[in-house]
């Protein structure tokens, strides 16, 4: 659909972030909330179980009037425990704080998720986020998608790296880092993470992980797209057989013949041209 420009809004797609997303929407109690960015498709999905109603919002069919003009980078579909996605980066952080330090305050039960990115931990506010969370001791969980790709460019590209074990040891956070494709793994840890929030220990959870697309728009991209998923191969080209690559998990999972055929079939069945 995005191929074939069927949208009027950007959407932000999330192919790599599935299991982060499913171990989340595992993980997250009724009293909790969860704060979102402009990436938030999968866990939007994920929560509501309802691809149909995420598409009438990317259909601008999904709220009336103005409020349908939220329909991407700001979607927080109704009755999922989302409160609040923001497009604007490191914003969620702000107001995810602001939602626990109320739950505390209230002596109110649950945890605030909040998701970011390696390039949103650029802002001022994840950091000022992190020290006021830890002062109040409020129940924050942060997720921190490093999927080394902000707008285009990988980390080395922009700023020197940053080891959040070493900032969350300095800062007395809770911290703990998991591979992206794995759910189990991300589960685990995101569990680990909720009990340290809910004794009021702010916790950053690490995932590193890949996102086969591009930044938003038509994805997979053309022919020689360097982020291509090529299914009938079972790789991802230019990638080759990094073990973070979902595709490479699953080949591993399945065997090489069982999951050939799959692919053949999925491939088959959605054969887009
Ligand atoms: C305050 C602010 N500055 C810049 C932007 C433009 N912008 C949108 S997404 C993005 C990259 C975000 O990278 P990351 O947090 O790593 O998320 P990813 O896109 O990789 O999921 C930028 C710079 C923005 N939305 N808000
Ligand atoms: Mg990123």
């Amino acid at each position: 659909m995005l191929k074939a420009g069927q949208f009027k809004i950007p959407v932000h797609l999330a192919f790599g972030h599935e299991a982060v997303a499913v171990a989340m929407d595992l993980t997250m109690q009724a009293e909790d909330a969860l704060c979102l960015t402009h990436r938030n498709g999968a866990y939007n999905l994920a929560r509501s179980k309802s691809f149909d109603s995420e598409l009438a919002h990317y259909e601008l069919r999904g709220r009336s009037g103005s409020a349908a003009q939220m329909a991407s980078m700001n979607l927080a579909m109704e009755n999922t425990g989302i409160a609040y996605t923001s497009s604007i980066l490191g914003n969620n952080m702000a107001v995810g704080a602001g939602i626990a330090m109320n739950r505390k305050v209230c002596h109110r039960e649950g945890i605030v998720f909040i998701l970011t990115g390696d390039g949103a931990i650029e802002e001022g506010v994840f950091w000022e986020t992190l020290i006021f969370a830890r002062s109040h001791e409020l129940g924050i969980a942060v997720v921190v998608e490093n999927n080394n790709f902000s707008l285009g460019s990988t980390i080395a590209q922009r700023r020197s790296p940053i080891d959040l074990s070493l900032v969350c040891a300095g800062l007395g956070v809770s911290f703990r880092r998991a591979t992206g494709a794995e759910l189990p793994e991300v589960k685990a840890a995101l569990g680990a993470a909720r009990s340290d929030a809910s004794r009021g220990c702010p916790a950053v959870i690490e995932v590193q992980l890949h996102t086969f697309n591009q930044h938003a728009g038509p994805t997979p991209g053309w022919a020689e797209d360097p982020r291509r998923i090529a299914l009938h191969d079972g790789l991802l080209l230019g990638q080759g057989d990094d073990p973070n690559d979902p595709l490479v998990r699953l080949q591993q999972a399945l065997g090489e013949e069982h999951f050939r055929r799959l692919a053949e079939q999925v491939v088959q069945e959605n054969a887009v041209g």
